[in-house]
């Protein structure tokens, strides 16, 4: 894997200095957000990480190389273009043999963050277990890669879009602890609360850094997923949001949507459908998301 990565001249001096570097997520970018909105998120992001004394490292697929952090025309190109990939796990090698733009998802990211090295990824939300995945088998890759990797992983929680207990039936399998930062629940991204009780509770980044060390040195392998509610000034009315996704998932279902096509159609359905509201909660729930991961990243660097 080692001369298939190519690093940004940032990431490599960070790499060599011991600066921490916090990996995120270009799917996000390319199927999360609209443009211009995406590109503006993805560099208030790097400007929220380079802040707190950390290098960003967007993470995408270009030219039969794997990018860990990307310049502003790659990022551009990712942000704007129609025709760009999402890249799970699964994908990445067929991506790199056909020299495609690809944009990495949450476990597309954490193969390539492990392979580089870096423990902290900041995200929005992960992928799980679809709601009537008993029957549809469609559950996240996202949650294989989670189980694996030694990369923790900051997100606002787990969205309504997918069935939240079996998400975290699937991740106590997997041994991947879901740490609420600051809270006992799962947050459900667009919602503070899902009513869900999380076993760990992390009220400190130092508190955090010591779960990842204590794991990784009994070579427990695997993630730590870091749920960080949303800000209560973006905390969207779970009502709105829950009718959004049943009128998405109906609409899906008639269209015969399936495969690495649901996520991104649910999604693109509920911020149409919640106007602007959902699209500030997301962007506003990634900064804060990047700003956590930072600090994170510094106290665990620390701890080594
Ligand atoms: N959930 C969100 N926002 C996202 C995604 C999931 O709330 O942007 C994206 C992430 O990139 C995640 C991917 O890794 O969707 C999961 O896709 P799938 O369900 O096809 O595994
Ligand atoms: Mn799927």
């Amino acid at each position: 894997m080692k001369d298939i990565i190519e690093y940004s001249e940032e990431v490599r001096e960070a790499m060599g200095s011991g600066v921490p570097v916090v990996a995120l997520e270009s799917t996000i970018i390319a199927h999360g957000m609209p443009y211009p909105e995406n590109v503006n998120t993805a560099k208030r992001l790097g400007s929220i990480i380079r802040d707190a004394g950390c290098v960003p490292a967007i993470i995408a697929i270009s030219g039969g190389k794997v990018c860990v952090g990307i310049d502003d025309a790659l990022l551009e190109r990712i942000a704007k273009e129609k025709d760009v990939l999402k890249v799970s796990r699964r994908d990445i090698p067929i991506v790199i043999a056909s020299k495609g733009l690809g944009a990495t998802t949450v476990s597309g990211t954490l193969v390539i963050a492990h392979a580089a090295g870096i423990k902290v990824f900041v995200t929005g939300g992960i992928g799980g277990a679809h709601r009537g995945s008993e029957t549809s088998m469609d559950v996240s890759s996202d949650l294989e890669e989670l189980a694996i990797r030694d990369v923790a992983v900051v997100s606002a929680g787990v969205k309504a879009i997918l069935d939240l207990p079996k998400t975290l039936e699937i991740l106590e399998t997997k041994g991947v602890p879901v740490v609420g930062y600051q809270t006992d629940e799962l947050p459900a991204f667009y919602t503070r609360t899902s009513g869900l009780k999380l076993v760990a509770r992390a009220d400190t980044v130092d508190e955090v850094a010591c779960i990842m060390k204590a794991k990784w040195d009994l070579g427990i392998g695997g993630s730590i997923l870091i749920a960080n509610p949303i800000p209560h000034a973006f905390e969207a009315d779970a009502k709105v949001i829950n009718a959004a996704i049943e009128n998405a998932l109906v609409r899906a279902n008639e269209l015969g949507v399936s495969g690495k096509e649901i996520t991104p159609f649910i999604l693109s359905h509920v911020s149409e459908a919640t106007g602007g509201d959902s699209l500030a909660a997301n962007v506003a729930l990634v900064e804060n998301n990047a700003r956590l991961g930072a600090k994170i990243a510094f106290a665990f660097a620390k701890r080594v």
